[in-house]
């Protein structure tokens, strides 16, 4: 059994990025089919970032998904970072005059399945095989076998790549066309989520001669918590106690307040910068993390997706209405000159807050020498202030 279908844009993957770009676009009376390699529960069940900047919230709102966020949100006005035992706070609200909020991708998504579902959003899920053709054409298309068994072929206009690092299509952009950059650190996040009010009242990012620490939250009852690990650990490495013990030492006099518990989630993620230029070839646009992985120090990732979005999701309006391609021409430049700010935003925190098994005492020293300088400098709260609240759109 076989199926032909027609959109004006074909979406892979049901991400963040994909259900947002089919909903921004829906909002400009645009349709658009989204193809997902996995089941619904799936996608509704990863828990991922928790921070996010006031781009993403202005998405949300553009989208006419954020009631739920305004209402259930925890606005968090500074970042604290410790060194060492030593803390201090960088007030990001008074320098910037902009907050991030408290409010998990999990329920981001949540919301945006919510109102594809309420509209009636075509949304195949459990569709493993998506393959891409002809994105060099004006008929680009994306060959699937349905849940049914039905072979589908959905020809588009456009190509929506948001299918996250591990997807197919940033592959379908030839690879002598396309370019990668990438660091990969020596070492992971651990992270749990307890059942614990949070140690503090907003983002504490700490390094310690052990190694890094993170204490962040989803609620004021549920906290969310990352520690270094070491190349190649897996979680079973890590046992509640070794958690506990590791978490509260590297923060210091404010690892003393931490209430501890036995986890209801534990994972451990690799970490590394990446990025794949261009963003877009013929009829397909990258956004997200097909194009890009940022360490998930200074929180970043999710944001930068949404920011990609955003900017494609008004192109494809401008070209549709307008019948002017210029801002699809300008797509991909645009969003790799973000790309590239926040690469070096997460770069930089990364490098400034972990323990490298490489480093030498000097750059223990300036590791040191860095958090110094930021605690006694205004200059330098602002330049981590702007960077945190999120780079304007
Ligand atoms: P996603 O990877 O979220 O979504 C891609 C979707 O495409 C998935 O549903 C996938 O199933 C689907 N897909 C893949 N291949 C496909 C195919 N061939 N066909 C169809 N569908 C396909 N960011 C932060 O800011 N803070 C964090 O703390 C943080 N923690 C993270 C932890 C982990 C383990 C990971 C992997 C990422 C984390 N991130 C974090 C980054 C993360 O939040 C991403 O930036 C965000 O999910 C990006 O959204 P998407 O681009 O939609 O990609
Ligand atoms: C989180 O709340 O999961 C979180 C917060 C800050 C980060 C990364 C993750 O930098």
């Amino acid at each position: 059994m076989s199926r032909e279908l027609k959109t004006t844009v074909a979406i892979i993957g049901a991400g963040p990025a994909g259900l947002l770009l089919s909903q921004l676009l829906h909002q400009s009376g645009i349709a658009s089919v989204i193809v997902e390699r996995t089941s619904k529960q799936r996608v509704l069940e990863r828990i991922r970032a928790g921070i996010l900047e006031r781009g993403t919230v202005e998405g949300m709102e553009e989208a006419g998904c954020a009631e739920r966020l305004h209402a259930e949100c925890i606005p968090h006005d500074g970042v604290i970072l410790s060194f060492d035992g030593e803390s201090f706070e960088i007030p990001v609200k008074a320098i910037t005059g902009h907050n991030v909020i408290v409010y998990g991708q999990t329920e981001i998504t949540k919301d945006l399945v919510e109102a594809c579902e309420a509209r009636g959003q075509q949304i195949f899920w459990d569709c493993p095989d998506a393959a891409i053709s002809d994105v060099d054409s004006d008929a680009p298309k994306v060959h699937f076998t349905a849940p049914s068994g039905e072979a589908v072929t959905l020809t588009a206009e456009i190509i929506g790549g948001c299918d996250g690092f591990h997807g197919v299509s940033r592959q379908a952009i030839p690879a002598e066309r396309r370019r990668a950059f990438e660091r990969t650190y020596p070492f992971g996040w651990l992270g749990i989520l307890v059942d614990q009010p949070p140690v503090a009242h907003n983002v504490i990012y700490a390094n310690h001669e052990d190694g890094f620490a993170l204490a962040s939250m989803r609620s004021e009852t549920r906290s969310r918590y990352y520690v270094q690990s070491a190349p190649g650990e897996t979680v079973d490495d890590w046992s509640t106690e070794r958690f506990w013990q590791a978490f509260t030492h590297r923060l210091g006099t404010l690892g003393q307040q931490v209430k501890t518990g036995e986890p209801i989630e534990k994972s451990i993620a690799p970490l590394r910068s990446y990025v794949s230029e261009p963003m877009r070839f013929g009829r397909l646009f990258l956004a997200g993390d097909s194009a890009h992985i940022v360490p998930p120090t200074g929180a970043k990732g999710l944001n930068l997706a949404f920011a990609d979005v955003r900017r494609l999701s008004r192109a494809i309006a401008h070209w549709k209405s307008s019948g002017s391609d210029a801002a699809l021409e300008g797509y991909s430049l645009d969003a790799l000159a973000r790309v590239w700010k926040i690469e070096r935003f997460s770069w930089y925190l990364t490098t400034m807050m972990h323990q490298f098994p490489e480093h030498s005492g000097f750059e223990k020293r300036m590791q040191r020498a860095e958090f110094d300088y930021i605690r006694s400098s205004e200059a330098g709260q602002s330049t981590i202030a702007e960077n945190y609240v999120g780079l304007p759109f």
